[in-house]
């Protein structure tokens, strides 16, 4: 470890896009290639007490208002924050497949909740240095393997959440969208494309938080 800490680096999309691939990929490539310690955390995780009730709401056997779902997405967030801080603090990359950008996007989409207080849930989260957006038209995402098995997964969902990503959280600076139409090797390029670019831009910096 030479002192610098890790950075955080999320995969965002719609069902299907290729994020769990990509972000298994781009962690070898860290880990080998970069010869730096990262490690990979999907949301929601699903094996805490919240994360089984939140598997049980997402298969259809649990049903959740949509704020106590929002609210336990969040918290399943929340409950691994210290465990995150000193992980980066240590000098880890961390991986994210889905943050809380998805939870704001589903809760809104499929659920008709109010953007802004589904973003009060997650303030104070720290901000990734960099949202990888795979970009997939829900169309093409509907038709490949799986779709349709959990509760989000319906066309119209798909597209409203497809539409908050671009509409609302583009704007900021640190997102990168990639095609994911393309051929998964082209997109795994862009993503270390984007990573190299940023690390040493991010570094000495502090983390920031959301939002
Ligand atoms: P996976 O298919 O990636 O396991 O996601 N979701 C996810 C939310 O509604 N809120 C959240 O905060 C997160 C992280 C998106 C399962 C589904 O859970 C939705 C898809
Ligand atoms: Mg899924």
């Amino acid at each position: 470890m030479n002192g610098t800490r890790g950075t955080l680096i999320a995969f965002e999309g719609g069902d299907r896009a290729g994020k769990s691939t990509q972000a298994k990929q781009a962690l070898q490539w860290i880990r080998e290639t970069l010869r730096e310690p990262a490690v990979l955390w999907h949301f929601p995780n699903r094996h805490s007490a919240t994360g089984r009730l939140l598997d049980t709401y997402l298969s259809g056997s649990t049903e959740l208002t949509g704020q106590v779902a929002h609210l336990l997405f969040a918290a399943n967030r929340w409950e691994r924050v210290e465990e995150l801080w000193q992980l980066l603090d240590s000098g880890s990359h961390v991986i994210l497949d889905r943050y809380a950008y998805s939870g704001v996007a589903f809760s809104v989409a499929a659920r008709g909740l109010d953007p802004e207080w589904c973003l009060a849930a997650d303030r104070g989260l720290p901000s990734p240095d960099l949202v990888l957006f795979l970009d997939l038209d829900p169309q093409l995402a509907s038709k490949r393997g799986n779709f349709g098995e959990e509760r989000y997964e319906q066309l119209v969902i798909q597209q409203r959440v497809r539409q908050f990503f671009l509409d609302r959280l583009f704007q900021s600076e640190n997102w990168v969208r990639i095609s994911a139409e393309q051929p998964p090797d082209q997109v795994q390029l862009q993503c270390r494309r984007a990573i190299t670019e940023m690390l040493p831009r991010v570094r000495s910096l502090p983390l920031k938080l959301l939002w």
